[in-house]
Parts: C-alpha cells; sequence; structure tokens
C-alpha cells in the first residue's frame, strides 16, 4: 500500500493508552500498527487496538446527517444542522425557564476528548447553572475517585507502567486485566518470564485468563474482598511486617485500622471468603516480604454496593506497608476507558469540579466561577448517571443530552432506562453509529466524528496525556463533538464558547490548572505533538513530566497524611441469594468485544472469539439445575430475563454464574442485554452500581 501520509495517535479503546501510526492512503483508507517509540506499549497493540482501522473504514453503519422528529408518533427525518440545533437550543431555553437549569443535564463518557469534557462542563456548571452532567465513569471509576481521593486528598494515581519493571509482587484484585488490558498485562507477564522472582495474586471468584497466569489465585465468593484484604492487613502486622515509622511519620488513623482487622480471625475471614487459611498467610508473607507491592484493581472492585469501602481495604494494604511513593510500589486502579482519567480532571462528574477542585468548597467554586466569568457555580451536586435517569423516569428531569455512552445496553436494570427515555419530554443522542440502542429513543440525532476523525487529547491510567491526531474527514455532515458543543452553546447565547479551534479550548484549559496539583499550564499542542506523551503535572518551563508522585510521603490531605479509611462494614450488603434467586450473577467482559459493541462488532476477526453471549455455570449449578453444555437457559432476576445458552466451566465457583456485558439488541432481541437482570442499588459513598452481584434464577 502507498502511504499518502502517517500520522501519530492512540488507541480509542482502554485506558492503557497505547500509541498507534496511522497510515491513510490515497484513497483515505486508514491502516494502523503499533508505534514503536511510545513509552506504554513500544510497538505492540492487543487484537482490539491492532483491528481499529476495519472500524474506521467501514462507515456504513455511520450516522451521517442530524435526524429530528417533532413529534413522538412521527419518525426521524433529515434535517440541517441549523434547524437541529436551534431546535435544541429553543427547547434548552424554554425548559431552563419553566422548570429551572436542575430540569436538563447531559450524560456523558470516559471515552469523550478531555477538549469535549471540559466544554460540556463548562456549559452545564457555568452556563446551564446545574450540576447535571455525569458520566459513565460513574458505572466505572468513581469508588476508586472516592478511595483516592479520601485516602490521599486527591485523585492522584501513584504510580506508573515504570514501576511494573521494578516490583516483585502484584496483587490483582477483581480484574481481569489479560482481556482487559492486555498490553500492561503483556508487560507483567515479560517481566515475570524474566524475573521468576515475581510473584502475581490474583482474587476473582472466576478463574480468568489472568488468573491461571497467577502464582496464587484467591477464588473468593463475590463481595467478600474487605474481608479478605482486611485478613491480610491483620497477617501483615502480627507477622512483623508493617512499616512502623511510614505508619507514624506518614498516616492518621492507623489504630482504627488495627482494631477493625484483629476483630476477626483468620480461620473467620477465610471462611466468610470461601478459602483457606493457608491461601491467605501464602499471601500475606509475598507481600510482607516483597521490595516493590503493587496492588491493580478494577470492576471487581468498584462496581459494587461496598465498592469504595473494598478499595478502602485495598488501600490500605499499601499504607500499612509503606509501600508507596518507592519505585516499584503502589495502589494502582486500572482505568476502563481511554480518557475516564481526564474527564476526572475536568471535574466531569456531577459532584466534581474542573482541577480537581471541590464543590463543596465555597471558594473552589468562586475561583472556578470567576475563572469562566460568571455568577457562580451551583452548590448542589447534580443527578449521579442512575439518579438523573431515576429523575427522567420521574419527571422531575425534562432534557437530557447523551454524548459518546449508549446508556440504553450499559445502564443497570434496562427496563428502567427504558421507561427513563420514553417519559422525557427531550433526548438528544450524540453519538457515530446507527447500532447504538440508545438512538430508538432519541427526538434530536447529532452525527460525531469518530477516532482520527477529530484532534484533541486523552489521560491514561498513569496519568499520561497524549495528543490525537486527526488523519481523516468524518463521513457526511458528522463533526467533531467539541464543535457541536460550543455551536449549540453560542446558539443559546452563552459567552466563552467563542474558540476558532480545539487548541485554544486546550490552552484555556490548561491554564486553568495553573497551581494546583494537577498543573499542566506549561503542555500545549505543540509540545504535545514535537515531544511525546507526559505525566501529570508539568508545571514548569521545560519540565519532563512527573512518573510518580507522593516521593517526598507528602499527600494532599490537609495533614499531608495519608489516610487509613475504615469501612463502615465488612461484608457485602448487596442483595442476598434466597430460594428463589438462589445463584449470584456477576457480568463483565470478553476479550474482543468491546463495551456495547457499536465498535468491535463491525470486525468479523473480533466476533469468533464469542460468535454469541453466553452464561457461564459450574457444572455443580448445572447438574442442580439439570442443563447441558450449550442448553438455552432462562435467566432470571426480580428485574427482567436473559435468555442465551450455557457453557458449562469448572473456572467458575459454585453458586456464581458470568454473563458478557456487551450485547443490547444486534441479534434483534433484547434477551441477551445482561442489564435486563442487573439492579439500581448503588455504593453509598460513590453512587457506582452494584454490577457485579444480582441475585438470578
Ligand atoms: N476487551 C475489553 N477490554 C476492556 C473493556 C471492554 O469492554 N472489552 N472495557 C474497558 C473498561 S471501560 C473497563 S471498566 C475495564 C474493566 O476491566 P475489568 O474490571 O478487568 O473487567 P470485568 O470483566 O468487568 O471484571 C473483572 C473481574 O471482576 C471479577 N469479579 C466479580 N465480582 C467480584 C468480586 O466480588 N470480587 C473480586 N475480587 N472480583 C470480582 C469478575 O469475575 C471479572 O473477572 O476494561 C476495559 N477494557
Ligand atoms: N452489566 C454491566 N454493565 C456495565 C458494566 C459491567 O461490567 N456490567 N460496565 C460499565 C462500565 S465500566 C462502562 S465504562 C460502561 C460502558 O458503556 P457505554 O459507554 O454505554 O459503552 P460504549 O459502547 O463504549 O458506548 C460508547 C458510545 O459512543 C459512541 N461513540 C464512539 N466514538 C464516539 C465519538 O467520538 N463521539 C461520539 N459522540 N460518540 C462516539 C459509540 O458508537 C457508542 O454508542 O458500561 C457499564 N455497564
Ligand atoms: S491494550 Fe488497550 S490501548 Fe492498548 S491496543 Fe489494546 S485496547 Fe488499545
Ligand atoms: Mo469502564
Amino acid at each position: 500500500m502507498i502511504l499518502d501520509k502517517k500520522v501519530k495517535t492512540t488507541c480509542s479503546y482502554c485506558g492503557v493508552g497505547c500509541g498507534i501510526v496511522a497510515g491513510v492512503d490515497a484513497q483515505n483508507k486508514v491502516h494502523v500498527e503499533g508505534d514503536q517509540d511510545h513509552p506504554v506499549n513500544q510497538g505492540m497493540l492487543c487484537s482490539k487496538g491492532m483491528n481499529l482501522h476495519y472500524v474506521v473504514n467501514d462507515t456504513s453503519d455511520r450516522i451521517l446527517y442530524p435526524e429530528m422528529r417533532w413529534s413522538r408518533s412521527h419518525p426521524r427525518e433529515r434535517v440541517s444542522w441549523d434547524e437541529g440545533l436551534d431546535r435544541a437550543a429553543r427547547v434548552f431555553k424554554s425548559l431552563i425557564q419553566k422548570y429551572g437549569p436542575k430540569s436538563v443535564g447531559f450524560y456523558i463518557s470516559g471515552q469523550c476528548l478531555t477538549e469535549e469534557y471540559y466544554i460540556a462542563n463548562k456549559l452545564a456548571k457555568g452556563f446551564f447553572g446545574t450540576n447535571n452532567i455525569d458520566t459513565n465513569s460513574r458505572l466505572c471509576m468513581s469508588s476508586a475517585v472516592v478511595a483516592y481521593k479520601k485516602t490521599f486528598g486527591e485523585d492522584s494515581v501513584p504510580i506508573s507502567y515504570e514501576d511494573i519493571e521494578l516490583a516483585d509482587t502484584f496483587l490483582i484484585a477483581g480484574a481481569n486485566p489479560a482481556w482487559c488490558h492486555p498490553i500492561l498485562f503483556r508487560r507483567l507477564e515479560k517481566h515475570k518470564e524474566k524475573n521468576p522472582n515475581v510473584k502475581i495474586i490474583v482474587v476473582d471468584p472466576r478463574k480468568t485468563d489472568s488468573a491461571s497466569f497467577a502464582d496464587i489465585h484467591l477464588q473468593i465468593i463475590p463481595g467478600t474482598d474487605i474481608i479478605l484484604y482486611n485478613a491480610i492487613g491483620r497477617k501483615l502486622i502480627e507477622n512483623g511486617f508493617s512499616d512502623k515509622e511510614f505508619i507514624k511519620n506518614h498516616t492518621e488513623n492507623y489504630l482504627d485500622y488495627r482494631n477493625q482487622v484483629m476483630a476477626t480471625s483468620i480461620k473467620d475471614a477465610a471462611k466468610l471468603c470461601g478459602i483457606s487459611v493457608k491461601e491467605i498467610a501464602e499471601t500475606a508473607k509475598l507481600i510482607g516480604e516483597s521490595k516493590g507491592f503493587i496492588s491493580m484493581w478494577a470492576m471487581g472492585l468498584n462496581q459494587s454496593a461496598v465498592g469504595t469501602d473494598k478499595n478502602f481495604s485495598l488501600l490500605n494494604l499499601s499504607l500499612v506497608t509503606g509501600s508507596i511513593g518507592k519505585p516499584g510500589n503502589g495502589p494502582f486502579s486500572l482505568t476502563g476507558q481511554p480518557n475516564a482519567m481526564g474527564g476526572r480532571e475536568v471535574g466531569g462528574m456531577a459532584n466534581l469540579l474542573a482541577v480537581h477542585k471541590d464543590l463543596n468548597n465555597p471558594v473552589h467554586r468562586q475561583e472556578v466561577a470567576n475563572f469562566w466569568g460568571v455568577n457562580e457555580i451551583s452548590p448542589e451536586p447534580g443527578y449521579s448517571a442512575t439518579e438523573m435517569f431515576d429523575a427522567l423516569e420521574s419527571g422531575e428531569m425534562k432534557a437530557v443530552w447523551i454524548i459518546c455512552t449508549n446508556p440504553m445496553v450499559s445502564l443497570p436494570n434496562s427496563k428502567r432506562i427504558e421507561r427513563a427515555m420514553k417519559n422525557a419530554k427531550f433526548v438528544v443522542v450524540q453519538d457515530i453509529s446507527h447500532k447504538a440502542d440508545t438512538l430508538e429513543y432519541a427526538d434530536l440525532v447529532l452525527p460525531a466524528a469518530g477516532w482520527l476523525e477529530k484532534e484533541g487529547t486523552m489521560t491514561n491510567s498513569e496519568r499520561r496525556i497524549s495528543y490525537l491526531t486527526k488523519g481523516i474527514n468524518p463521513p457526511g455532515e458528522a463533526r467533531p463533538d467539541v464543535e457541536i458543543l460550543c455551536d449549540f452553546a453560542r446558539r443559546m447565547g452563552f459567552r466563552g464558547f467563542n474558540f476558532n479551534n480545539t487548541e485554544e479550548i486546550y490552552e484555556e484549559y490548561c491554564a486553568m490548572t495553573k497551581g494546583t496539583n494537577i498543573d499542566i499550564s506549561f503542555l500545549n499542542y505543540d509540545r504535545l505533538k514535537s515531544e511525546g506523551t507526559f505525566q501529570w503535572p508539568v508545571p514548569e518551563y521545560r519540565h519532563q513530566g512527573t512518573p510518580r508522585l507522593f516521593a517526598n510521603n507528602k499527600f494532599y490531605t490537609p495533614s499531608q497524611k495519608a489516610v487509613f479509611n475504615i469501612p463502615a462494614q465488612i461484608e457485602n450488603t448487596s442483595e442476598k441469594t434466597s430460594k428463589e434467586y438462589p445463584l449470584i450473577l456477576t457480568t463483565g467482559r470478553i476479550r474482543d468485544q468491546w463495551h456495547t459493541m457499536t465498535k468491535t462488532q463491525k470486525v468479523s476477526r473480533l466476533r469468533t472469539h464469542y460468535p454469541s453471549p453466553v452464561l457461564e455455570i459450574n457444572p455443580i449449578d448445572a447438574y442442580i439445575d439439570k442443563v447441558k453444555d450449550g442448553d438455552v437457559v432462562e435467566v432470571k432476576s426480580k428485574n427482567g430475563i436473559v435468555r442465551v445458552k450455557a457453557k458449562l466451566s469448572k473456572n467458575i465457583r459454585e453458586g456464581v454464574v458470568f454473563l458478557p456485558m456487551h450485547w443490547g439488541k444486534q441479534l434483534q432481541s433484547d434477551l441477551n442485554r445482561a442489564n435486563n437482570l442487573t439492579n439500581t442499588v448503588v455504593d453509598p459513598q460513590s453512587k457506582e452500581p452494584d454490577f457485579k452481584f444480582t441475585t438470578v434464577s
């Protein structure tokens, strides 16, 4: 293939943030390869990343022009951008006037670029006057955000991927990085192959590919993590592995922690978790004797009724052993989406403010208001993701603008989401694909430009900011998300959205970070393009970025000490199994599909690994229910049903069944949708849904 040009960019899928070189030929056809010079992946790409060109080149599903329906009884028809955005502005203005700013809101995504996120926040919080802007990061990272904030004072990931090669003990908790963060896991595999002393412990009710690679697999009963990490903490203290100097000088609240972990015997803990005393002792020994201890976690911890407390109990293991601030040590939350981190930086959720400022702090609110040139920021937290759809269902909220997320498939309890969508007065969906199920409920559909069709920045799991290049033009009339938002804002009559280009938006955001702990005021597109990626903060001229935080043991809390947070209770508070619903359903990901499949489903070679959804079930449970491998089974919860084939597997714990989260109505039926079954139970601190624990039959 003769290449017209090659551009450097970043993968649009997971939070690992691999560098990609995209080539575009004379016919505007794209092909991709791993960027050899990129510090994250050094040329490697996983199955999803290496097939991204198919997604871009196949435009058959793309939304090509705005579509609108004038009333619910009419089908949507093609309209011009002027007609669409003018109507949106009229409707939003009149709703805000009639019912107040709380009657409208945005539901956006950790896949939005930082500039898009920033503008949507400025628009809602600064100019609509409502904090009703939340994102699918609520379904994903919000438990980790709360835990980091309460432990270190800010939502700051302390370490870097380069710490992997410096560590010898890894506790992977509630995550399956072999499938979900593959290039990161590849680095870990390589490190272990070269250094046989490296030990990996995986905590998961399923024997995943990650667990199969581990030295110890703690196959716990779902929801019992806090008991497990507390028991490990107790063992560490009893066996003299705690770092007394670090605890005394650099932490708060240790005695409360000690009291809680000592209250449960190791024997009781083992029983409650469904594992052996020996496994707990061996794990504690590995962690205690290690020179570099890294914990990694994802949705098995975050998506829980006790998600924040699970996070606390895991973070406490880094504090009790003083494993932080030193090379090869630290608690490492694995970010799911490519820019969930960037979203958190610009204050992307209903209870956050830009640049890590605090919505509860009147001084911070005024600083943000002054920066944007508005009178005030509302002190009232906005609706979280699930609350927003509750409010649409009850009629308290009238309009929602959905960008880059597909809630009809991804929010819990889908039937309820359907009701909320139907009841909403006005729904705007800004997406790239006609395959997104949420479109069914849209009054106005706006076609967005996708990956490689627009420029902007993202931040990966290790705080690394990269610039994404525009390589090709979007199809039809599709426009970059940020351009759509600024155009709409101007039609609303708001000042502050007259940017000439995306770069100016980034400059405004960078200026806003000045003097904060996420200062990137010395960063700009030129530096990102010429020097490559940077890990924040980048607070001085010529600064090269910050791979590791807290090297001086000074944290961002008022006392500058890290805080042992004590879980409110050690047991899970999810709905208990019963005679009617005796099994625990957990949901999650498969290797080759991305979320609601609008992108990966288009690629035939990504469909071969799991051609259709299956229910993983242990042979003993299958025997009791008289289910054979390949039988179609009906899975029932109090919210709905799913009908899929059963796959008998000893890799899943007895009493637990697993469904992939990906399928909506792709197969022309909604009976494959895992979220028909899940509950709207959320963690009280983070408001993150309990996706990993639903009782079913
Ligand atoms: N292939 C692929 N990769 C992805 C994504 C994708 O859609 N597809 N999505 C990205 C995103 S946004 C995210 S958030 C990440 C998610 O990445 P992960 O969190 O690694 O993925 P999941 O499959 O959701 O869940 C991880 C594991 O949690 C386990 N688990 C369930 N309950 C419990 C429990 O009570 N305790 C413990 N310890 N474990 C439990 C499940 O068995 C499952 O194996 O993946 C990212 N990467
Ligand atoms: N049962 C269960 N449910 C879950 C989970 C689980 O583990 N179990 N995990 C949760 C988690 S962690 C997450 S992150 C969510 C993910 O859930 P979603 O965010 O709903 O999933 P996606 O399929 O990534 O949705 C992205 C949408 O944006 C569109 N899109 C892609 N690129 C662009 C763009 O550049 N601009 C615009 N405007 N649109 C674009 C895509 O076509 C797609 O419709 O699911 C959550 N739901
Ligand atoms: S590991 Fe993540 S960022 Fe890297 S290629 Fe795969 S999906 Fe893309
Ligand atoms: Mo996620």
